[in-house]
């Protein structure tokens, strides 16, 4: 069955015997998140959790839906994730290789990728009922670890929320996951990264003196929900690439009061204002490095009208030691990103992020290695490019191996690093890397230094033995 919206989305889970319901009533202070944790972490990443009674409120809320390859790949309409890689690939194939800028900045100028631009629509689900009171305690937003949250409030947290802006400048619109912390019914701080999209407007209508229009939509095409957590840069909008990932473009219906369209499918739409430069410190929140994060001062939103559909269901993630579902959409975006980086730095075969790193935390590189040096311009590429500025530890290995292969990618740095001379240690972007970062070149060095002719072949058997075990195998009888 093919899908549109969260509720479809679910039901296909269902289908799949990807979702579990929840009858008996549960806690969204930190109840829904521990469960949801032990389920995260059981083999191949359990279920999607719908859970139907939910203390304190009318709707259900769900969580892990992106929680396992399984389920990012139904989500994301592939039957493995490489297939995003392939898919990214043939577009890039359409762009010059003049073009100057971020590659991905090439995209919105190809027709291939302008076919699933947002469609603007009349009216939409998001829009079924609108709210008499602006009132977020009726929602079951949870709260996931005992110290988020301002002390002066409960710590409740939208995860999932996509939270739309638009360039006072140009109208152009931008859609980032970031999270909102609710400090009152109808107040909330959103905690945007000072360079994203968001943060960005927010600058420029702080320079107008105007008020900022926002809208935090919930749920909403799967796609979506995903394409909202991708890097993009600021002239590829993330409703193109949702639509180019189903495969149609997303409708968009307008906001009441505001200029804002957001997604039509929608579960459920927040919509208000930043008043001129208001902010606010935000509280904590628990993340996926096991840390607590600390905000600093964070805009102020005041929600003035609240829409959703008449059997929302509210969709949120917890974040936490891995493996939880936000591993699977760093997945999803390692792959998808994969050709980009290839385009970007010459050389690159494959790259692994093992979920460990936390998102680009840490990337196993497979070289296609040139010259000895090689290894060390790769590193220093990367950390001076647009993806992997922040990757703490990067190891590069031969073009040969399988940088998925943990177990052998520890194997050749435990034997092929030199700790002399195959070490970087960066300590010089304080703002990408305030921990600073590592690089170990785990290629094999033939010769290169003198006296280490032992590792100057790869051991193998010969080819005709090979092929002859390959031969036999069945009448070995094992
Ligand atoms: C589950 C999840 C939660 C996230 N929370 C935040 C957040 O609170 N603040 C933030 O700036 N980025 C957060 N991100 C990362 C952004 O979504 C990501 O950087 C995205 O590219 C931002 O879009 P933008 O480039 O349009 O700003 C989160 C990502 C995920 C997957
Ligand atoms: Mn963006």
């Amino acid at each position: 069955m093919s899908f549109t919206d969260l509720g479809g989305f679910l039901r296909r889970l269902e289908e799949e015997g990807e979702l579990r319901r929840v009858a008996v009533e549960a806690d969204p202070v930190q109840e829904i998140a521990e469960i949801t944790d032990r389920v995260s972490k059981s083999p191949s990443g359990g279920k999607a959790l719908l859970f139907e009674n939910v203390r304190g409120s009318a709707f259900p809320v769900v969580t892990n839906m992106f929680g396992s390859l399984r389920r990012i790949c139904l989500a994301l309409r592939v039957s493995e994730l490489n297939q995003l890689t392939m898919r990214m690939e043939e577009l890039l194939s359409k762009v010059p290789y003049s073009a100057a800028g971020d590659i991905l900045s090439a995209l919105p100028a190809l027709p291939e990728f302008t076919r699933y631009a947002p469609e603007p629509t009349a009216t939409g689900a998001c829009r079924e009922v609108v709210e008499t009171r602006t009132d977020l305690d009726a929602y079951p937003i949870l709260k996931n670890f005992a110290g988020d949250g301002r002390p002066d409030h409960d710590g409740r947290f939208i995860t999932l929320g996509l939270v739309v802006t638009a360039d006072p400048d140009t109208g152009k619109a931008n859609c980032g996951m970031y999270r909102v912390e609710v400090i009152g019914r109808d107040v909330v701080c959103i905690h945007w990264r000072v360079a994203s999209g968001g943060a960005g407007h927010c600058r420029k209508y702080l320079e107008r003196g105007e008020r900022m229009p926002v809208a935090v939509a919930l749920g909403g095409d799967p796609a979506l929900i995903y394409a909202a957590s991708v890097p993009l840069p600021e002239n590829l909008d993330e409703m193109s690439l949702a639509g180019f990932l189903r495969g149609e473009r997303v409708p968009m219906v307008g906001c009441v009061n505001t200029p804002l369209k957001v997604p039509a499918d929608a579960e459920m739409v927040i919509e208000g204002f930043i008043e001129t430069g208001e902010s606010c410190r935000g509280g904590a929140f628990g993340n996926h490095t096991g840390s607590y994060a600390m905000a600093g001062d964070v805009p102020v939103m005041h929600v003035t009208r609240i829409t959703r559909r008449k059997g929302m269901i509210y969709p949120a993630t917890v974040v936490g030691r891995p493996p939880m579902e936000d591993c699977f959409m760093a997945k999803a975006t390692e792959r998808l990103l994969l050709p980009v980086i290839r385009r970007e730095v010459p050389g690159v075969i494959d790259i692994n992020m093992p979920m460990e790193g936390i998102f680009h935390g840490c990337a196993i590189v497979a070289l296609e290695k040139g010259d000895p040096a090689h290894p060390r311009r790769l590193m220093e590429a990367l950390w001076g490019g647009r993806r992997l500025g922040d990757a703490r530890l990067i190891v590069v290995v031969d073009a040969v191996t399988d940088v998925h292969d943990m177990s052998l990618v520890a194997w050749k740095v435990c034997n092929l690093v030199d700790w002399r001379h195959d070490i970087v240690v960066d300590g010089s972007n304080r703002e990408k890397a305030p921990m600073g970062r590592i690089g170990l070149d785990a290629t094999r060095k033939a010769d290169e230094f003198p006296g280490k002719n032992v590792f100057s072949e790869e051991i193998a058997r010969g080819l005709s033995v090979m092929e002859l075990v390959d031969r036999r195998w069945r009448e070995y009888g094992l």
